[in-house]
């Protein structure tokens, strides 16, 4: 299409946030891209074999609208990818959202027009929407990172990454395949691609912590009991750091005994409850020696589960507390390991330097593949935004206003690019909080800023270097409280070479940004720059 459009708001993602952005701003103008063939975003994306959320199902849901989840069953505690695409394919049906929504057309280009106050948008299929906002719901962890390792094309075999799995799968039977990378992803898909495959070799940079998911079939009464609480329940998760109903602990690991606190330990192991493990203690996450106590448990628990001693050492993380980077959440992840098909490769040690014709190649070996899986992350809260070209006032690129770490008042908006509201932006508590209601709770408070805008006839919302620089400190401040910085992770963009930027996640707790970004607002747009 070559026409120029117009609308009032263009929306860019159709995942589970950009989606109920497409529900609340119904009334308006809005068109919404997608990149992919279909809704879901993370949820479409990410298929690989095992793809399971680490949150129970009946929160990690929408609470917008109680019929909703009501009327909805969830098979699982914890559901695996197709039934969450089930679900966000029957959200768009329901709420007769498809009409609106462009698909396999990505926003490509944007530029602000500073006189007319308008953005122009433009998508890989040459779509030219001309709007007065724009809603960023592109996705904190979206872009996928492919590390530029040479002979990719002389490669014979099949490279996967875990991020743009094939629609209709891949046959493993009789396939030497190779894994590298062994974080959240790496660590779901590995059980799976040892059950499918003639061998598998993982190759593994860094060890993670991990702890069993305790997925299994819906309990009967436990949906019972949330779809009776659910309001209140909804509003409880709200006042949780996390958003979350994982039970905190209010007492320190000095305050135990050795024996008491194995035994909170193995409790928390064994609670079927993902990321127990991280509230055994009140100070996990800013006591370094409380912290030691849970890796040192951890690490016994890799050992007594892993037969082969050298490889159980060579899986054991020794470098970085945990919960620095975010837990893993595994189903017999350590377990695979015992199998006769499974090789332990230390990609640390012999960092991978190339893919050969027949494989891979580190500074060590040559090994022969079949297939290999990339489960190599992402290009994580940035990417999705700066693979786009944007340019605000003046002709500055957002790019070059990042180069040093992304900056952004409330992690809603960036100095210089008006009236564009992002969604999961940069220096917002992403991971750290249960991202489906939180993406709510933020597009909820974008309506808001867009009636009260229309409503009192500005045309332009903008912020200042002084508003980012204050959200800079209170994200840094909150993060040098913490073990967080301890660990190279996507939180800190250390996950990739040659990236930059410090701690890129809000950790003060859902409630405290929530509440910072309401009196900002009720303070008379502080931070903000209306005109
Ligand atoms: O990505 P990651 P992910 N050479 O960045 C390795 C969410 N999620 O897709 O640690 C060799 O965590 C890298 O090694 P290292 C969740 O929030 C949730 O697994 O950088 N290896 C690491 O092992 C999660 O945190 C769910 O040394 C290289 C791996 O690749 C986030 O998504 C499931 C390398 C990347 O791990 C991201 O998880 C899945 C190189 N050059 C994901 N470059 C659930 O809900 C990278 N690696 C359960």
């Amino acid at each position: 299409m070559s026409d120029i459009e117009t609308a009032d708001i263009v929306i860019i993602g159709a995942g589970f946030s950009g989606l109920y952005a497409l529900h609340k701003l119904r009334d308006h103008d809005v068109i919404c891209f997608e990149a992919g063939a279909g809704v879901g975003g993370t949820w479409y994306w990410n298929r690989y074999p095992g793809a399971r959320v680490d949150i129970p199902s009946m929160e990690y849901s929408y609470s917008f609208d109680d019929d909703l989840q009501q009327e909805w069953r969830w098979p699982e505690m914890f559901s695996a990818q197709p039934e969450l695409e089930r679900y966000v394919n029957h959200v768009a049906d329901r709420f007769a959202l498809r009409d609106r929504i462009r698909l396999s057309n990505g926003v490509e280009r944007m530029r602000f027009d500073e006189t007319a106050n308008r953005w122009h948008v433009h998508t890989v299929k040459g779509d030219h929407v001309v709007c007065k906002y724009v809603v960023a719901a592109t996705g904190a962890l979206s872009a996928p990172n492919s590390p530029p390792w040479p002979g990719r094309e002389r490669f014979q075999g099949e490279i996967l990454h875990t991020a743009a799995w094939p629609t209709d799968g891949i046959d493993l039977t009789g396939k030497r395949v190779g894994l590298i990378g062994t974080g959240s992803t790496g660590i779901q898909l590995a059980p799976l691609l040892a059950e499918q495959a003639e061998h598998l070799t993982i190759f593994q940079r860094t060890p993670a912590f991990s702890m069993p998911s305790g997925n299994r079939p819906m309990d009967p009464e436990h949906e019972r009991e949330w779809k009776e609480n659910y309001p209140e329940r909804r509003q409880k998760m709200l006042q949780s750091p996390g958003v979350s109903l994982l039970e905190r602990s209010s007492v320190a690991c000095s305050e135990y005994s050795e024996e008491e606190r194995q035994q909170l330990l193995e409790e928390a192991w064994t609670s079927q409850s993902a990321f127990q493990l991280l509230l055994t203690f009140s100070d996990i996450m800013t006591n370094k020696e409380a912290n030691d106590v849970v890796c040192e448990f951890v690490r016994g628990k890799i050992r007594s589960i892993v037969k082969d001693p050298a490889t159980a050492d060579l899986l054991c993380p020794k470098t970085y507390p945990i919960g620095a980077k975010r837990l893993c959440i595994d189903n017999g992840y350590f377990e695979t390991f015992n199998r006769d098909n499974v090789a332990l490769v230390d990609a640390k040690s012999a960092p991978i330097v190339e893919f050969t014709e027949t494989g891979l190649r580190t500074t060590e070996a040559d090994y022969d593949l079949d297939i290999v899986v990339t489960a190599t992350g992402f290009d994580a809260i940035t990417g999705a935004m700066t693979r786009i070209d944007i340019e605000g006032i003046d002709g500055r690129k957002l790019t070059d206003k990042w180069a040093d770490g992304p900056t952004a008042w409330l992690g809603l908006v960036v100095a210089g690019f008006p009236n564009l509201l992002m969604i999961h932006g940069p220096l917002t508590p992403g991971a750290q909080a249960q991202m489906l209601m939180v993406g709510e709770w933020q597009v909820n408070l974008v309506a808001d800023i867009i009636a009260s805008l229309e409503r009192d006839g500005y045309s332009r919302i903008d912020t200042t270097e002084e508003a980012e620089g204050w959200w800079a400190e209170e994200v840094d401040m909150l993060s040098r409280n913490t073990l967080h910085s301890l660990a190279d992770s996507w939180y800190n963009a250390k996950n990739i070479e040659g990236k930059r930027g410090g701690f890129m996640i809000y950790v003060g707790g859902f409630p405290r940004f929530a509440q910072l970004n309401e009196e900002a607002i009720g303070n008379d747009f502080k931070g903000f720059v209306r005109s």
